[in-house]
């Protein structure tokens, strides 16, 4: 039994050793991620425990993904291997056409990932976590994981949600806002991840303060609002925090909402207030944007607790 479990899609990445357009690029860097998977690390991280719910194929990437998901501490157990289909990967194009950003080329459709099903969720193990967290993208990659996420709210205690809307997984952004907004609507989400763009797809503003009394009456507890290079705010209870970013070189912004996620909402359920919180998430998205892979650096709680009193930019 857990504290967190998580449902998504492992993938291996592979990172352009250089930045600029694909073509020009010779070498390739394999990472394990996947934003539920980068989630789940951070939470770890934390020092609560989680599991990942997911299938991957029966291939030396599907090995990969088990064994170093193992390795840091995720419980595998519901990580299923799928005999019928390969385990998705993606390529990132780094710092072009807009520098210090990444791009993700995908090749994961009819991948096992996308093949997770509401059978791959076991009822007494839901029910025994303090809570079950999602994204955008499990709600986006198939009918059947987007049910397998149903299936694993209507039996949770509590629920965290990101929404992490990728245009290139949705036919179209109106799909994205008839999928997810129900399930806002359908279901208490304990703390919502979202950002700008995100909110103006789902509810046609951008605001910080108009975005969370928004989500509060679709029953929103706890709002993590992410702002990029600008930081992120918070809110709970009608009290909002703020951190402003960092100013660090940036190599790759890959898995940053992930890791702030993870690190806020366990610090969160921890009982540690939304500044505290923010703080650490802040923190962690920071180092993790420093290098190539999502969820290498993601820090502990104390090395968090070091950069926050050390790192003066
Ligand atoms: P996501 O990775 O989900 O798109 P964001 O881009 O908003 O999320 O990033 C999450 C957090 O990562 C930000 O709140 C900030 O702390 C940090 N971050 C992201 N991009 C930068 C950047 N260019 N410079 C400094 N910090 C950044
Ligand atoms: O929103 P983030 O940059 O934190 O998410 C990154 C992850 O799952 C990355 O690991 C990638 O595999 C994905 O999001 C995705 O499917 O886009
Ligand atoms: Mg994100």
């Amino acid at each position: 039994m857990v504290d967190v479990i998580a449902l998504g899609e492992p993938l291996v990445q592979f990172n352009s050793f250089t930045s600029g357009p694909l073509r020009f690029v010779n070498y390739f860097e394999k990472h394990i991620a996947g934003s539920e998977l980068n989630f789940c690390i951070a939470v770890i991280r934390n020092h609560l425990s989680c599991g990942l719910i997911a299938r991957v194929g029966n291939d030396e990437f599907g090995r990969n993904i088990i064994e170093y998901s193992r390795a840091q501490g995720i419980d595998t157990t519901y990580i299923k291997v799928d005999k019928e289909t390969f385990t998705g990967i993606y390529f990132i194009q780094r710092g072009y056409p807009i520098p210090m950003k990444s791009e993700l080329i995908y090749y994961r459709k009819g991948s096992a990932g996308s093949r997770l099903s509401p059978e791959d969720v076991d009822e007494t193990y839901i029910r025994s976590a303090r809570l079950v967290h999602s994204t955008g993208i499990t709600l986006a990659i198939s009918d059947s994981a987007k049910e397998a996420v149903i299936k694993a709210f209507e039996l949770a205690k509590s629920r965290s949600l990101d929404t992490n809307i990728r245009p290139k997984l949705w036919s179209s952004l109106e799909k994205a806002r008839e999928t997810i907004l129900p399930i806002l609507k359908k279901y208490d989400i304990e703390v919502l991840v979202t950002d700008p763009d995100d909110t103006k797809i789902l509810l046609d503003v951008t605001d910080p303060d108009d975005a969370y009394r928004k989500y509060k009456e679709l029953g929103v507890k706890v709002l993590l609002y992410k702002l990029g290079a600008k930081g992120a705010m918070a809110y709970k209870d009608n009290v909002k925090a703020f951190k402003e970013g960092y100013k660090v070189q940036v190599e790759d912004p890959t898995g940053a909402g992930d890791a702030m996620a993870g690190t806020f909402i366990s610090l969160y359920l921890q009982g540690k207030g939304i500044e505290y919180s923010l703080a650490h998430g802040i923190a962690a998205s920071t180092i993790v944007i420093t290098v190539r892979g999502d969820n290498e650096l993601t820090p502990t709680t104390e090395d968090a607790e070091r950069f926050l009193n050390e790192f003066k930019t």
